[in-house]
Protein backbone atom coordinates (compact mmCIF):
# COMPACT_ATOMS: atom_id res chain seq x y z
CA UNK A 1 0.00 0.00 0.00
CA UNK A 2 1.60 3.64 -0.54
CA UNK A 3 -0.37 6.37 0.61
CA UNK A 4 -4.22 6.48 -0.02
CA UNK A 5 -4.40 4.39 -3.23
CA UNK A 6 -2.58 0.17 -3.39
CA UNK A 7 -0.71 -0.38 -6.26
CA UNK A 8 -2.99 -2.71 -7.66
CA UNK A 9 -5.68 0.33 -7.25
CA UNK A 10 -3.14 2.67 -9.24
CA UNK A 11 -2.58 -0.16 -12.06
CA UNK A 12 -6.24 -0.56 -12.02
CA UNK A 13 -6.68 3.10 -12.86
CA UNK A 14 -3.77 2.98 -15.67
CA UNK A 15 -5.42 -0.41 -17.06
CA UNK A 16 -8.83 0.66 -17.30
CA UNK A 17 -8.67 4.74 -18.15
CA UNK A 18 -7.44 7.46 -20.05
CA UNK A 19 -4.57 8.63 -18.59
CA UNK A 20 -1.89 10.83 -19.26
CA UNK A 21 1.98 11.81 -18.93
CA UNK A 22 0.86 15.42 -17.83
CA UNK A 23 -2.19 16.56 -16.03
CA UNK A 24 -3.28 19.93 -15.53
CA UNK A 25 -5.44 21.09 -12.58
CA UNK A 26 -7.23 24.09 -12.13
CA UNK A 27 -10.46 25.76 -10.61
CA UNK A 28 -11.70 26.02 -14.07
CA UNK A 29 -11.82 23.78 -17.25
CA UNK A 30 -10.38 26.14 -19.84
CA UNK A 31 -14.49 26.12 -21.32
CA UNK A 32 -17.90 27.21 -20.71
CA UNK A 33 -20.78 25.51 -21.99
CA UNK A 34 -23.23 27.34 -23.81
CA UNK A 35 -26.41 26.41 -24.76
CA UNK A 36 -28.18 27.44 -28.10
CA UNK A 37 -31.81 28.76 -28.69
CA UNK A 38 -32.75 25.42 -30.21
CA UNK A 39 -31.39 23.90 -26.74
CA UNK A 40 -27.95 22.23 -28.05
CA UNK A 41 -24.88 22.99 -25.79
CA UNK A 42 -21.54 23.75 -27.18
CA UNK A 43 -18.32 24.18 -25.29
CA UNK A 44 -16.78 27.72 -25.84
CA UNK A 45 -13.37 28.93 -24.10
CA UNK A 46 -13.73 30.59 -20.91
CA UNK A 47 -11.74 34.08 -20.04
CA UNK A 48 -9.14 34.84 -17.62
CA UNK A 49 -5.76 34.87 -17.53
CA UNK A 50 -4.84 31.25 -16.40
CA UNK A 51 -7.16 29.85 -19.06
CA UNK A 52 -5.51 32.44 -21.79
CA UNK A 53 -2.20 31.18 -20.98
CA UNK A 54 -2.52 27.58 -20.14
CA UNK A 55 -4.98 26.93 -22.98
CA UNK A 56 -1.96 28.01 -25.95
CA UNK A 57 0.81 25.75 -23.65
CA UNK A 58 -1.77 22.76 -23.95
CA UNK A 59 -2.36 22.85 -27.54
CA UNK A 60 1.45 22.26 -28.20
CA UNK A 61 1.34 19.11 -25.70
CA UNK A 62 -1.10 15.92 -25.35
CA UNK A 63 -2.54 15.63 -21.51
CA UNK A 64 -5.71 15.88 -19.55
CA UNK A 65 -7.12 18.81 -17.68
CA UNK A 66 -8.90 18.58 -14.56
CA UNK A 67 -10.88 21.19 -13.52
CA UNK A 68 -14.88 22.56 -12.54
CA UNK A 69 -17.09 23.17 -15.74
CA UNK A 70 -18.30 25.80 -14.18
CA UNK A 71 -22.16 24.51 -13.68
CA UNK A 72 -23.26 23.45 -10.44
CA UNK A 73 -24.42 19.63 -9.61
CA UNK A 74 -23.35 16.14 -11.26
CA UNK A 75 -20.13 16.73 -13.23
CA UNK A 76 -20.10 15.86 -17.25
CA UNK A 77 -18.42 13.06 -17.88
CA UNK A 78 -14.80 13.82 -19.15
CA UNK A 79 -14.83 14.41 -23.32
CA UNK A 80 -12.45 16.00 -25.46
CA UNK A 81 -12.17 19.13 -26.55
CA UNK A 82 -9.44 21.22 -28.93
CA UNK A 83 -7.38 18.36 -28.70
CA UNK A 84 -7.53 17.89 -25.00
CA UNK A 85 -9.20 15.49 -22.09
CA UNK A 86 -11.00 17.74 -20.32
CA UNK A 87 -12.16 15.87 -16.54
CA UNK A 88 -14.72 17.74 -15.36
CA UNK A 89 -15.16 17.81 -11.31
CA UNK A 90 -18.79 18.41 -9.78
CA UNK A 91 -19.30 21.20 -7.38
CA UNK A 92 -22.61 21.44 -5.11
CA UNK A 93 -24.38 24.71 -4.80
CA UNK A 94 -23.11 25.05 -1.59
CA UNK A 95 -19.77 24.20 -2.52
CA UNK A 96 -19.70 27.00 -5.26
CA UNK A 97 -20.52 29.57 -2.15
CA UNK A 98 -18.34 27.91 0.36
CA UNK A 99 -15.46 26.53 -1.37
CA UNK A 100 -15.27 29.06 -4.78
CA UNK A 101 -17.04 32.81 -3.71
CA UNK A 102 -16.55 32.13 -0.36
CA UNK A 103 -13.01 30.46 0.79
CA UNK A 104 -11.17 31.16 -2.57
CA UNK A 105 -12.68 34.04 -3.72
CA UNK A 106 -13.46 36.03 -0.32
CA UNK A 107 -10.56 34.75 1.89
CA UNK A 108 -7.67 33.87 0.15
CA UNK A 109 -8.30 36.66 -2.42
CA UNK A 110 -8.06 39.14 -0.59
CA UNK A 111 -5.29 38.34 1.99
CA UNK A 112 -2.92 37.72 -1.41
CA UNK A 113 -3.96 40.75 -2.77
CA UNK A 114 -2.82 43.24 0.81
CA UNK A 115 -6.12 42.92 1.69
CA UNK A 116 -7.50 45.78 -0.60
CA UNK A 117 -11.11 44.87 0.83
CA UNK A 118 -11.30 42.74 4.29
CA UNK A 119 -10.77 39.43 4.11
CA UNK A 120 -13.36 37.05 5.78
CA UNK A 121 -13.04 33.81 7.92
CA UNK A 122 -15.72 31.00 8.12
CA UNK A 123 -14.53 27.70 9.37
CA UNK A 124 -17.22 26.25 7.24
CA UNK A 125 -15.61 27.47 4.14
CA UNK A 126 -12.52 25.93 5.01
CA UNK A 127 -13.78 22.54 5.69
CA UNK A 128 -15.28 22.80 1.95
CA UNK A 129 -12.26 24.10 0.61
CA UNK A 130 -10.63 20.60 2.04
CA UNK A 131 -13.68 18.76 0.43
CA UNK A 132 -13.23 20.10 -3.10
CA UNK A 133 -9.37 19.85 -2.96
CA UNK A 134 -9.52 15.97 -1.91
CA UNK A 135 -11.82 15.66 -4.98
CA UNK A 136 -9.53 17.42 -7.26
CA UNK A 137 -6.84 15.47 -5.84
CA UNK A 138 -8.93 11.72 -6.71
CA UNK A 139 -9.74 13.90 -9.68
CA UNK A 140 -5.90 13.72 -11.07
CA UNK A 141 -4.93 10.72 -9.39
CA UNK A 142 -7.68 8.68 -12.19
CA UNK A 143 -6.28 10.35 -15.23
CA UNK A 144 -2.45 10.88 -14.24
CA UNK A 145 -0.55 7.75 -15.96
CA UNK A 146 2.33 5.79 -13.71
CA UNK A 147 5.45 8.58 -12.91
CA UNK A 148 3.35 11.65 -14.55
CA UNK A 149 3.80 15.37 -14.40
CA UNK A 150 0.65 16.78 -12.43
CA UNK A 151 1.21 20.52 -12.61
CA UNK A 152 -1.49 21.85 -10.28
CA UNK A 153 -2.44 26.18 -10.44
CA UNK A 154 -3.36 28.88 -8.67
CA UNK A 155 -4.40 29.71 -5.04
CA UNK A 156 -8.07 27.31 -5.23
CA UNK A 157 -5.41 24.66 -4.79
CA UNK A 158 -3.20 24.54 -2.45
CA UNK A 159 -4.10 21.57 -0.55
CA UNK A 160 -4.19 19.74 -3.98
CA UNK A 161 -0.56 18.51 -3.62
CA UNK A 162 -0.36 17.03 -0.56
CA UNK A 163 -2.73 14.85 -1.13
CA UNK A 164 -1.93 14.20 -4.40
CA UNK A 165 1.44 12.74 -2.96
CA UNK A 166 -0.06 11.00 -0.42
CA UNK A 167 -2.46 8.80 -3.21
CA UNK A 168 0.16 8.57 -6.17
CA UNK A 169 3.66 9.06 -4.39
CA UNK A 170 5.20 7.87 -8.05
CA UNK A 171 4.05 11.32 -9.58
CA UNK A 172 6.00 14.56 -9.88
CA UNK A 173 4.02 17.24 -8.68
CA UNK A 174 4.29 21.05 -9.30
CA UNK A 175 2.03 23.95 -8.64
CA UNK A 176 2.13 27.37 -9.80
CA UNK A 177 0.92 30.74 -8.08
CA UNK A 178 -0.65 32.75 -10.78
CA UNK A 179 -1.75 35.63 -8.34
CA UNK A 180 0.51 37.40 -5.48
CA UNK A 181 2.03 35.32 -2.56
CA UNK A 182 1.44 37.57 0.53
CA UNK A 183 3.95 39.39 3.09
CA UNK A 184 4.30 37.25 5.88
CA UNK A 185 2.90 39.42 8.46
CA UNK A 186 -0.40 39.55 6.07
CA UNK A 187 -0.34 35.68 5.17
CA UNK A 188 -0.11 34.97 9.21
CA UNK A 189 -3.73 36.41 9.43
CA UNK A 190 -5.38 33.03 8.08
CA UNK A 191 -6.26 30.94 10.61
CA UNK A 192 -5.47 27.83 8.41
CA UNK A 193 -1.80 28.85 7.13
CA UNK A 194 0.37 25.97 8.12
CA UNK A 195 -1.79 23.42 6.42
CA UNK A 196 -1.63 25.44 3.80
CA UNK A 197 1.71 25.10 4.17
CA UNK A 198 1.95 21.94 4.31
CA UNK A 199 -0.38 21.10 1.73
CA UNK A 200 1.60 23.30 -0.57
CA UNK A 201 4.70 21.27 0.39
CA UNK A 202 3.37 18.05 -1.15
CA UNK A 203 4.53 19.64 -4.34
CA UNK A 204 8.40 18.96 -5.64
CA UNK A 205 8.12 21.95 -7.29
CA UNK A 206 6.71 25.45 -6.61
CA UNK A 207 6.66 28.40 -9.24
CA UNK A 208 5.55 31.91 -8.94
CA UNK A 209 5.51 35.08 -10.98
CA UNK A 210 8.20 36.85 -8.74
CA UNK A 211 10.91 36.01 -6.69
CA UNK A 212 9.66 38.63 -4.03
CA UNK A 213 6.50 35.84 -3.90
CA UNK A 214 9.38 33.14 -3.89
CA UNK A 215 10.48 34.71 -1.18
CA UNK A 216 7.18 35.83 0.96
CA UNK A 217 6.42 31.90 0.90
CA UNK A 218 9.83 31.15 1.96
CA UNK A 219 10.28 33.16 4.51
CA UNK A 220 6.23 31.97 5.94
CA UNK A 221 7.55 28.59 5.76
CA UNK A 222 10.57 29.83 8.06
CA UNK A 223 9.24 32.16 10.59
CA UNK A 224 5.50 30.68 10.60
CA UNK A 225 6.51 27.06 11.08
CA UNK A 226 10.25 26.84 11.60
CA UNK A 227 11.43 24.98 8.69
CA UNK A 228 14.64 25.14 7.70
CA UNK A 229 15.26 27.23 4.00
CA UNK A 230 18.29 27.24 2.37
CA UNK A 231 18.21 29.52 -1.23
CA UNK A 232 15.39 28.34 -2.68
CA UNK A 233 14.87 25.28 -1.40
CA UNK A 234 12.92 24.24 1.71
CA UNK A 235 12.92 21.02 3.77
CA UNK A 236 9.81 19.11 4.53
CA UNK A 237 9.08 16.15 6.34
CA UNK A 238 6.06 13.86 4.52
CA UNK A 239 3.83 12.26 6.62
CA UNK A 240 5.77 8.84 6.61
CA UNK A 241 8.59 10.88 8.44
CA UNK A 242 10.68 10.97 4.91
CA UNK A 243 12.78 14.13 4.83
CA UNK A 244 12.34 16.22 1.27
CA UNK A 245 13.49 19.32 -0.17
CA UNK A 246 10.84 21.44 -2.42
CA UNK A 247 12.29 24.24 -5.17
CA UNK A 248 10.50 27.51 -4.67
CA UNK A 249 11.29 30.01 -7.30
CA UNK A 250 9.90 32.56 -9.73
CA UNK A 251 8.85 31.54 -13.74
CA UNK A 252 7.40 34.88 -14.92
CA UNK A 253 4.02 34.10 -17.01
CA UNK A 254 4.22 35.48 -20.61
CA UNK A 255 1.70 35.28 -23.74
CA UNK A 256 1.64 33.15 -27.04
CA UNK A 257 3.22 36.25 -28.51
CA UNK A 258 3.64 34.76 -32.56
CA UNK A 259 0.09 33.21 -32.21
CA UNK A 260 -1.12 36.70 -30.90
CA UNK A 261 0.53 38.90 -33.24
CA UNK A 262 -0.32 36.78 -36.22
CA UNK A 263 -3.68 37.52 -35.00
CA UNK A 264 -3.08 41.40 -34.75
CA UNK A 265 -1.53 41.67 -38.23
CA UNK A 266 -4.36 39.95 -40.17
CA UNK A 267 -6.28 42.39 -42.28
CA UNK A 268 -9.66 42.24 -40.51
CA UNK A 269 -8.13 42.93 -37.14
CA UNK A 270 -6.36 46.01 -38.51
CA UNK A 271 -9.82 46.77 -40.56
CA UNK A 272 -10.87 47.06 -37.14
CA UNK A 273 -9.00 48.72 -35.36
CA UNK A 274 -9.56 51.75 -37.71
CA UNK A 275 -13.44 51.07 -37.57
CA UNK A 276 -13.47 51.54 -33.78
CA UNK A 277 -11.53 55.32 -33.99
CA UNK A 278 -13.75 56.16 -36.48
CA UNK A 279 -16.73 55.30 -34.53
CA UNK A 280 -15.03 56.90 -31.59
CA UNK A 281 -15.23 60.24 -33.78
CA UNK A 282 -11.42 59.88 -34.77
CA UNK A 283 -10.17 61.45 -31.53
CA UNK A 284 -6.54 62.89 -30.87
CA UNK A 285 -5.98 60.67 -27.98
CA UNK A 286 -7.72 56.80 -27.19
CA UNK A 287 -7.30 55.69 -23.85
CA UNK A 288 -7.73 52.03 -23.35
CA UNK A 289 -8.26 49.82 -19.41
CA UNK A 290 -8.98 45.89 -20.27
CA UNK A 291 -9.88 44.12 -17.05
CA UNK A 292 -11.75 41.96 -15.16
CA UNK A 293 -14.37 43.90 -12.81
CA UNK A 294 -11.91 43.21 -10.31
CA UNK A 295 -10.93 45.48 -7.02
CA UNK A 296 -7.32 44.76 -7.76
CA UNK A 297 -7.60 46.18 -11.07
CA UNK A 298 -7.34 50.02 -10.19
CA UNK A 299 -10.27 50.95 -12.40
CA UNK A 300 -11.79 53.85 -9.71
CA UNK A 301 -8.57 54.88 -9.38
CA UNK A 302 -7.26 55.65 -13.51
CA UNK A 303 -11.05 56.95 -13.91
CA UNK A 304 -10.43 59.16 -10.72
CA UNK A 305 -7.51 60.44 -12.14
CA UNK A 306 -9.05 61.13 -15.98
CA UNK A 307 -12.04 62.88 -14.32
CA UNK A 308 -9.51 65.06 -12.18
CA UNK A 309 -7.66 66.02 -15.93
CA UNK A 310 -11.29 66.99 -17.61
CA UNK A 311 -12.54 68.71 -14.32
CA UNK A 312 -9.22 70.90 -14.45
CA UNK A 313 -9.13 71.42 -18.48
CA UNK A 314 -5.88 70.24 -18.83
CA UNK A 315 -7.73 67.77 -21.18
CA UNK A 316 -10.91 67.72 -23.34
CA UNK A 317 -13.72 65.22 -24.72
CA UNK A 318 -13.85 63.89 -27.01
CA UNK A 319 -10.37 65.35 -27.91
CA UNK A 320 -8.71 62.54 -25.38
CA UNK A 321 -11.69 59.46 -24.74
CA UNK A 322 -11.60 56.82 -22.59
CA UNK A 323 -12.51 53.16 -23.34
CA UNK A 324 -13.22 51.05 -20.53
CA UNK A 325 -13.64 47.48 -21.15
CA UNK A 326 -14.65 45.88 -17.55
CA UNK A 327 -15.03 42.13 -17.98
CA UNK A 328 -18.05 40.39 -16.04
CA UNK A 329 -16.09 38.74 -12.95
CA UNK A 330 -17.37 36.59 -9.50
CA UNK A 331 -20.69 38.78 -9.79
CA UNK A 332 -22.38 36.91 -6.95
CA UNK A 333 -19.31 38.02 -4.23
CA UNK A 334 -20.43 40.84 -2.38
CA UNK A 335 -17.53 42.99 -2.68
CA UNK A 336 -17.29 42.46 -6.65
CA UNK A 337 -21.08 43.48 -6.38
CA UNK A 338 -20.08 46.99 -4.76
CA UNK A 339 -16.96 47.65 -6.86
CA UNK A 340 -19.06 47.20 -9.92
CA UNK A 341 -21.92 49.66 -8.29
CA UNK A 342 -19.11 52.46 -7.40
CA UNK A 343 -17.20 51.92 -11.27
CA UNK A 344 -20.72 52.72 -12.55
CA UNK A 345 -21.65 55.42 -10.97
CA UNK A 346 -18.50 57.26 -11.07
CA UNK A 347 -18.79 56.04 -15.21
CA UNK A 348 -22.44 57.66 -14.81
CA UNK A 349 -20.86 61.11 -13.02
CA UNK A 350 -17.91 61.81 -15.42
CA UNK A 351 -20.79 61.24 -18.98
CA UNK A 352 -23.06 63.48 -16.82
CA UNK A 353 -20.36 66.12 -16.93
CA UNK A 354 -18.18 65.96 -19.55
CA UNK A 355 -19.91 64.24 -22.66
CA UNK A 356 -21.44 65.30 -25.81
CA UNK A 357 -24.32 64.35 -27.63
CA UNK A 358 -22.95 61.00 -29.46
CA UNK A 359 -19.39 61.48 -27.53
CA UNK A 360 -19.43 60.03 -24.34
CA UNK A 361 -16.02 60.72 -22.22
CA UNK A 362 -16.44 57.22 -21.11
CA UNK A 363 -16.99 54.17 -23.24
CA UNK A 364 -17.99 51.61 -20.47
CA UNK A 365 -18.65 48.33 -21.79
CA UNK A 366 -19.25 45.40 -19.31
CA UNK A 367 -18.94 43.17 -21.74
CA UNK A 368 -16.24 40.08 -23.00
CA UNK A 369 -15.37 40.10 -26.36
CA UNK A 370 -14.27 37.51 -28.68
CA UNK A 371 -10.23 37.44 -29.38
CA UNK A 372 -10.08 39.22 -32.51
CA UNK A 373 -11.75 42.15 -31.32
CA UNK A 374 -9.58 42.55 -28.43
CA UNK A 375 -6.40 42.75 -30.37
CA UNK A 376 -8.30 45.38 -32.72
CA UNK A 377 -9.01 47.44 -29.22
CA UNK A 378 -5.11 47.04 -28.40
CA UNK A 379 -4.67 48.83 -31.88
CA UNK A 380 -6.56 51.47 -31.57
CA UNK A 381 -5.38 52.83 -28.59
CA UNK A 382 -2.34 55.31 -28.39
CA UNK A 383 -2.31 54.61 -24.52
CA UNK A 384 -2.87 51.31 -22.52
CA UNK A 385 -3.58 52.39 -18.80
CA UNK A 386 -2.90 49.17 -16.81
CA UNK A 387 -2.85 50.47 -12.88
CA UNK A 388 -3.25 47.91 -10.61
CA UNK A 389 -2.89 47.75 -7.13
CA UNK A 390 -1.70 44.36 -6.71
CA UNK A 391 -1.66 41.84 -9.37
CA UNK A 392 0.53 38.60 -9.93
CA UNK A 393 1.69 39.40 -13.58
CA UNK A 394 -1.19 40.96 -15.46
CA UNK A 395 -1.43 39.58 -19.19
CA UNK A 396 -3.35 42.19 -21.02
CA UNK A 397 -0.05 44.58 -20.30
CA UNK A 398 1.80 41.82 -22.68
CA UNK A 399 -0.94 41.51 -25.13
CA UNK A 400 -1.05 45.44 -25.49
CA UNK A 401 2.51 45.21 -26.62
CA UNK A 402 2.32 42.10 -28.41
CA UNK A 403 0.00 43.57 -30.62
CA UNK A 404 1.68 47.05 -31.19
CA UNK A 405 3.79 45.21 -34.51
CA UNK A 406 3.83 48.89 -35.70
CA UNK A 407 6.03 50.06 -32.53
CA UNK A 408 3.01 52.26 -31.92
CA UNK A 409 0.63 53.33 -28.42
CA UNK A 410 2.59 53.71 -25.22
CA UNK A 411 1.53 51.51 -21.96
CA UNK A 412 1.38 53.29 -18.67
CA UNK A 413 1.81 50.50 -16.38
CA UNK A 414 1.57 50.18 -12.67
CA UNK A 415 4.60 49.23 -10.19
CA UNK A 416 2.40 46.70 -8.25
CA UNK A 417 2.26 44.26 -11.03
CA UNK A 418 4.55 41.34 -11.60
CA UNK A 419 4.24 42.87 -15.67
CA UNK A 420 6.52 46.02 -14.04
CA UNK A 421 9.11 43.57 -13.07
CA UNK A 422 10.13 42.90 -16.63
CA UNK A 423 8.43 45.33 -18.34
CA UNK A 424 11.05 48.69 -17.26
CA UNK A 425 10.80 49.94 -20.49
CA UNK A 426 6.51 50.79 -19.54
CA UNK A 427 5.99 54.43 -18.47
CA UNK A 428 5.33 53.63 -14.37
CA UNK A 429 2.34 54.91 -11.99
CA UNK A 430 1.79 54.41 -8.75
CA UNK A 431 -2.07 54.13 -8.99
CA UNK A 432 -2.53 55.77 -5.52
CA UNK A 433 -1.08 58.70 -6.12
CA UNK A 434 -3.87 60.18 -8.25
CA UNK A 435 -1.80 63.95 -8.78
CA UNK A 436 1.40 61.21 -10.20
CA UNK A 437 -1.36 59.33 -12.35
CA UNK A 438 -2.27 62.09 -14.18
CA UNK A 439 1.13 63.17 -14.51
CA UNK A 440 2.39 60.56 -16.21
CA UNK A 441 -1.33 60.42 -18.58
CA UNK A 442 -0.38 63.99 -19.80
CA UNK A 443 3.49 63.27 -19.96
CA UNK A 444 2.56 60.30 -22.27
CA UNK A 445 0.43 62.81 -24.36
CA UNK A 446 2.85 65.11 -25.13
CA UNK A 447 5.83 62.74 -25.17
CA UNK A 448 7.47 62.83 -28.76
CA UNK A 449 6.29 60.36 -30.80
CA UNK A 450 9.96 58.61 -31.81
CA UNK A 451 10.50 58.19 -27.80
CA UNK A 452 7.61 56.10 -27.52
CA UNK A 453 8.41 54.24 -30.69
CA UNK A 454 11.93 52.76 -28.78
CA UNK A 455 10.19 52.43 -25.51
CA UNK A 456 7.83 49.94 -27.01
CA UNK A 457 9.79 48.19 -29.37
CA UNK A 458 12.19 47.22 -26.62
CA UNK A 459 8.66 46.18 -24.40
CA UNK A 460 7.99 43.52 -27.77
CA UNK A 461 11.44 42.50 -28.03
CA UNK A 462 11.15 41.43 -23.91
CA UNK A 463 7.24 39.77 -24.66
CA UNK A 464 8.50 37.91 -27.98
CA UNK A 465 11.76 36.52 -25.73
CA UNK A 466 10.16 35.58 -23.22
CA UNK A 467 6.97 33.98 -24.43
CA UNK A 468 4.30 31.55 -23.03
CA UNK A 469 5.66 28.43 -24.43
CA UNK A 470 9.29 29.75 -22.83
CA UNK A 471 7.47 30.00 -19.71
CA UNK A 472 5.68 26.79 -19.34
CA UNK A 473 9.08 24.71 -20.65
CA UNK A 474 10.84 26.68 -18.02
CA UNK A 475 8.07 25.07 -15.40
CA UNK A 476 8.34 21.76 -16.18
CA UNK A 477 12.00 21.75 -16.58
CA UNK A 478 12.41 23.23 -13.07
CA UNK A 479 9.47 20.11 -12.19
CA UNK A 480 11.80 17.76 -14.11
CA UNK A 481 14.90 18.21 -11.93
CA UNK A 482 13.50 19.63 -9.16
CA UNK A 483 15.21 18.27 -5.57
CA UNK A 484 15.00 13.92 -6.29
CA UNK A 485 13.68 12.87 -2.85
CA UNK A 486 16.95 11.64 -0.91
CA UNK A 487 17.72 8.37 -0.74
CA UNK A 488 18.16 8.16 3.62
CA UNK A 489 14.69 7.95 4.75
CA UNK A 490 14.54 9.06 8.51
CA UNK A 491 11.47 7.37 10.88
CA UNK A 492 8.75 9.32 12.04
CA UNK A 493 9.70 11.21 15.18
CA UNK A 494 13.98 10.65 14.46
C1 LIG B 1 -4.69 36.02 -13.13
C2 LIG B 1 -3.83 36.95 -12.25
C3 LIG B 1 -2.04 36.84 -13.99
C4 LIG B 1 -10.26 39.88 -20.36
N1 LIG B 1 -11.43 40.30 -20.88
C5 LIG B 1 -11.60 39.62 -22.04
C6 LIG B 1 -10.51 38.78 -22.22
N2 LIG B 1 -9.71 38.95 -21.18
C7 LIG B 1 -8.44 38.25 -21.02
C8 LIG B 1 -7.27 39.19 -21.19
C9 LIG B 1 -6.18 38.42 -20.46
C10 LIG B 1 -6.97 37.75 -19.34
O1 LIG B 1 -8.33 37.73 -19.71
C11 LIG B 1 -6.82 38.50 -18.04
O2 LIG B 1 -5.55 38.22 -17.53
P1 LIG B 1 -4.83 39.13 -16.48
O3 LIG B 1 -3.46 38.62 -16.32
O4 LIG B 1 -4.89 40.53 -16.94
O5 LIG B 1 -5.69 39.04 -15.14
P2 LIG B 1 -6.45 37.88 -14.26
O6 LIG B 1 -7.66 37.38 -14.94
O7 LIG B 1 -6.66 38.52 -12.93
O8 LIG B 1 -5.40 36.69 -14.17
C12 LIG B 1 -2.89 37.78 -13.12
C13 LIG B 1 -2.90 35.82 -14.72
O9 LIG B 1 -3.77 35.12 -13.82
C14 LIG B 1 -2.04 34.78 -15.43
O10 LIG B 1 -1.14 34.17 -14.57
O11 LIG B 1 -1.36 37.62 -14.95
O12 LIG B 1 -2.04 38.56 -12.31
O13 LIG B 1 -4.65 37.79 -11.45
O14 LIG B 1 -5.64 37.41 -21.26
O15 LIG B 1 -7.02 39.43 -22.54
N3 LIG B 1 -10.35 37.98 -23.30
C15 LIG B 1 -11.34 38.00 -24.23
N4 LIG B 1 -12.44 38.79 -24.09
C16 LIG B 1 -12.61 39.61 -23.03
O16 LIG B 1 -13.61 40.33 -22.94
N5 LIG B 1 -11.22 37.23 -25.30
Amino acid sequence: MVGGLSTQEVQFFVATQRVFDLVIAANRLPVDRVVGADGTSQWHRSPGGLVTAMDSVMRHREGAWVGWAGETGEAPAPFEEGGMWLHPVALSDEERETYYEGFSNDTLWPIYHDVIVPAHFHREWWRSYRTVNERFADAVCQVAAQGAKVWIHDYQLQLVPAMVRERRPDVRIGWFNHIPFPPVELFAQLPWRSRILEGLLGADYLGFQRTPDAQNFLRACRQLDGRTTKGDLVTTQDPDGTSRRVRASAVPISVDHQGLEELARTESVQERAKEIRASLGDPEVVMLGVDRLDYTKGIRHRLKAYEELLADGTISSPKVTFVQVATPSRERVEAYKRLRTEVETVVGHINGAYSAIGAPAVHYLHQSYPRAEMAALFQAADIMLVTPLRDGMNLVAKEYVTCRHDDGGALVLSEFTGAWHELRQAFVCNPHDIEGLKQVMLRVMSLPAKDKRRAMRALRRRVADNDVQRWADTFLANLETAPERPSRATTKGA
